[in-house]
């Protein structure tokens, strides 16, 4: 049955049944007042005949009662008059009541014999009657006779009958209209709708570039999000094939998720996967009464969930939200992503001192500054060192616990946070495979040496069995400090360290962002964005700089902003026209370095637009806030040039977001040396944030630039970030840690057996249980 054809036949039966409730009650009620009616009236007229008819009953004057009856006898629906004597009998009727007397017999003695007025509804002849009897009195008060009087009741029937005349009436002029308001509303709301949805629906899977229809969005929203859903994973799996495609006809491959999904499922082949991070991939925060899932802005998350969903693995990560322990089982753990969950997380505890003195202390007030060259003096305290080997104990155990049970497990093991970690689960592990991937620079031998442990960080690193930096120099010094501080033998040829049997391999493993690769750029004016952003920021300006960073002192912020004070100074044609956007991140704010800085950047800016600002033009924005990805894009998209000044980085990923980000091919990166992406980016201006002429050259190379020299060297650094991007970096760095052939594969031990290894493993460390 057709869909319009069943709502119109519910619509209907609905309707009629109430309509016919409706009339039944108002047929009854008519009846009633109609039957009330016509009672009161006969007692009211047999009431009004009694005084006349009683003494002319009594004295026997019967052609006089006659004539009285004659007289009332041609009232409104009275069908006639009778009058009796007292014995019942029949004495005087109006004309053509004899065939209805009969009737009123039953009533007549009846009232005669109880001495008061009876009246009822009768059938007679097929008519419907209504009779009143009323006794006739003496003077003395004894009854003399009866009068009764006979009413036509057929006109309450007739009332009724009309009522459902009319009622069906109502029924069919409702049903006609309900009818065409139903077809209509079929029309209009539902088929047109699902007409265009289903036409919007063809024309994405022909591959064609329709917009969303207009469509009600109070019926089909949660169908429109779904098909809304629906439709960018096939336009994402288009664009992926067709990449793929393209790439492959040139001799290259590009990796996205899917590709790196079913790549390390091959490489695993079963074997459980572990990530150990300092940041967890998902903080549960409190709201108000509420709870939110916040995922950090963070190129790690990218990277590593495509790999922990393929093999289902399991994500080790400090716990840091306030609302984090009450979103984990009794082992502390959870399943993730909250909406789809393919893999675990394991929330680790850190008590506050823990924190300070693991996190602030030694990983950000030591090893920090000591890998960035940057001219932060370290600072090493005892105590932090003593919190941060208990911490990597602690994490030690939990990765242990995790992976009892699975065979040669891959541990991926992020940053300078867990510099001892790889060897105290190697000891407790050995048939796992373990690497560790430094983020941030190693410095020479020289400079890493004032640290008090080396040695023992050291030692930690080399448990591993695939040690990765960003770049080569970076591996270099690794190998050379390893050398210089260690009893070991460094093997340059294959670049890796062995010491008491077991080898560490060190690799480069440049970092990336996510990198889409589209076909087509986006329609859109770099103009219209540009005057969008600064309408928004309530500035007057021509020209667009960028800078997006944390708030740290390594990113060479200051600097930058010489170079553009510099830039202002040389080229005053500028003033007026050229401003600059730092998008800053608060970081580390309880460390007084990180505070400090904080204020040197925010009066380095205030003094620097108090030189040269105008009307409401001013050289430089700072915005102290964290930035969401699509805020941060709309500058990248919109800028005329992207300052990336770092005294010293790793890799760099605002570099590379830059470059992801204009599929419009224009726009110029000024990119420092000391950074690991000026490796990989030599198209961009690569400049020493030191030198403030310089980088104040490079503000006017980059503005006045050849169009067609500038995409040129856009469209190199895309090809390069697009064909590295971070599933690559992924890829390659989990594909070198599963090819390695672990030294003594055993079986996995029961779970007491890591706090008594790792007991061992620890040396002088005691470890909390
Ligand atoms: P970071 O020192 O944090 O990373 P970077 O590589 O530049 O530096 O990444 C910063 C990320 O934070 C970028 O994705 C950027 O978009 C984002 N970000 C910066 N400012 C922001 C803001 N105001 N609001 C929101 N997001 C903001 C460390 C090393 C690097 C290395 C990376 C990855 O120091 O050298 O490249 O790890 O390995």
């Amino acid at each position: 049955m057709r869909f319009s054809f069943r709502l119109i036949l519910s619509l209907a039966f609905g309707i009629t049944v109430v309509t016919f409730l409706f009339a039944r009650a108002q047929v009854r009620a008519e009846k009633r007042d109609l039957r009330n009616d016509l009672e009161k009236r006969a007692e009211v007229l047999a009431e009004s005949m009694e005084e006349t008819a009683e003494p002319l009953l009594a004295r026997g004057l019967r052609w006089e009662l006659q004539r009285v009856v004659d007289r009332f006898g041609n009232r409104e629906r009275l069908a006639g008059i009778a009058v009796y004597d007292r014995a019942g009998r029949l004495m005087i009727t109006t004309p053509r009541l004899d065939a209805l007397v009969g009737a009123a017999s039953g009533l007549v003695s009846q009232a005669l014999a109880q001495g008061s007025g009876r009246g009822d509804f009768v059938k007679s002849g097929g008519n419907d009657l209504h009779i009143y009897v009323m006794p006739l009195r003496a003077d003395s008060g004894a009854v003399v006779g009866a009068l009764a009087l006979f009413h036509d009741a057929d006109y309450i029937e007739a009332a009724s009958a009309g009522i459902w005349k009319e009622a069906l009436a109502h029924v069919l002029i409702q049903m006609v209209l309900i009818v065409l308001v139903t077809l209509l509303i079929v029309r209009w709301s539902v088929r047109g709708p699902i007409a265009k949805m289903a036409q919007w629906m063809k024309a994405q899977r022909a591959g064609g570039a329709a917009p969303q229809p207009d469509i009600p969005e109070d019926l089909f929203k949660p169908l429109a999000h779904e098909v809304t859903n629906l439709a960018s994973s096939l336009q994402a799996a288009r664009d992926s094939a067709e990449t793929e495609a393209r790439l492959r006809d040139l001799g290259e491959a590009m990796w996205t998720p899917e590709r790196l999904h079913v790549h390390v499922q091959g490489l695993l082949q079963g074997n459980g996967l572990y990530v150990v991070s300092n940041r967890e991939p998902y903080i549960h925060r409190r709201r108000g009464n509420a709870t939110e899932v916040m995922v950090p802005a963070s190129g790690l998350v990218t990277a590593m969930e495509p790999i922990l969903v393929a093999c289902a693995g399991t994500w080790i990560a400090n716990g840091s939200g306030d609302a984090d322990r009450e979103n984990v089982d009794a082992h502390d753990r959870l399943r993730v992503p909250p909406d789809q969950p393919q893999y675990a997380l394991r929330r680790v505890w850190l008590s506050r001192e823990e924190e300070a003195g693991y996190y602030l202390g030694f990983s950000n007030e030591g090893l920090w500054p000591l890998c960035h060259i940057a001219h932060t003096r370290p600072l090493f305290r005892a105590e932090d060192w003593q919190r941060y080997r208990e911490v990597n104990e602690k994490f030690a155990r939990a990765v242990v616990e995790e992976m009892a049970g699975a065979e040669e497990p891959l541990l991926l093991i992020q940053d300078y946070h867990f510099a001892l970690l790889p060897r105290l689960v190697k000891k407790a592990r050995p048939d796992a495979r373990v690497s560790i991937f430094w983020h941030i620079p190693w410095p020479n031998p020289q400079v890493f040496g004032i640290c008090p442990w080396q040695s023992e960080v050291l030692n930690g690193l080399l448990g591993a069995d695939l040690v990765g930096f960003h770049i080569q120099a970076h591996c270099n010094h690794f190998l050379e400090t390893v050398d210089a501080a260690l009893e070991s033998h460094v093997d340059w040829e294959h670049f890796a360290v062995d010491r008491r049997g077991h080898r560490t391999l060190v690799r480069p493993f440049p970092i990336s962002v996510a990198a889409e690769n589209r076909e087509q750029p986006a329609a859109r004016s770099v103009y219209v964005e540009r005057a969008k952003l600064f309408k928004r920021l309530d500035v007057e300006g021509a020209y667009l700089g960028v800078g997006v960073d944390r708030l740290d002192y390594t990113k060479g912020i200051v600097e930058r902003f010489r170079g553009i004070e510099r830039f202002l100074e040389l080229h005053p044609r500028y003033q007026g026209q050229f401003t600059f956007v730092q998008i800053a991140a608060p970081s580390r704010s309880e460390i007084p370095r990180y505070a400090r800085f904080v204020q040197e950047v925010t009066e380095e800016s205030e003094r620097i637009n108090g030189r040269f600002q105008k009307g409401k033009w001013k050289p430089i924005v700072l915005l102290r806030r964290h930035h969401s990805h699509a805020e941060i894009a709309e500058y990248y998209r919109a800028a005329d040039l992207c300052l990336v000044t770092s005294l010293h980085d790793g890799m760099n990923l605002v570099a590379k977001e830059f470059v992801a980000s204009r599929d419009d091919e224009q726009g110029a990166l000024i990119l420092s040396q000391f950074t690991g992406a000026a490796h990989e980016l030599p198209d961009a201006l690569v400049v020493n944030p030191y030198d403030t002429e310089q980088v104040a050259q490079a503000i006017r190379l980059a503005l006045e630039m050849d169009p067609e020299d500038g995409r040129a060297r856009m469209r190199r650094m895309r090809v390069r970030v697009q064909e590295h991007n971070v599933y690559h970096w992924a890829a390659s760095l989990i594909g070198a840690l599963a090819e390695i052939r672990v030294d003594h594969p055993i079986k996995p031990q029961a779970e007491v057996l890591p706090i008594r290894t790792l007991r061992a493993a620890a040396g002088q460390t005691s470890l909390r249980t």
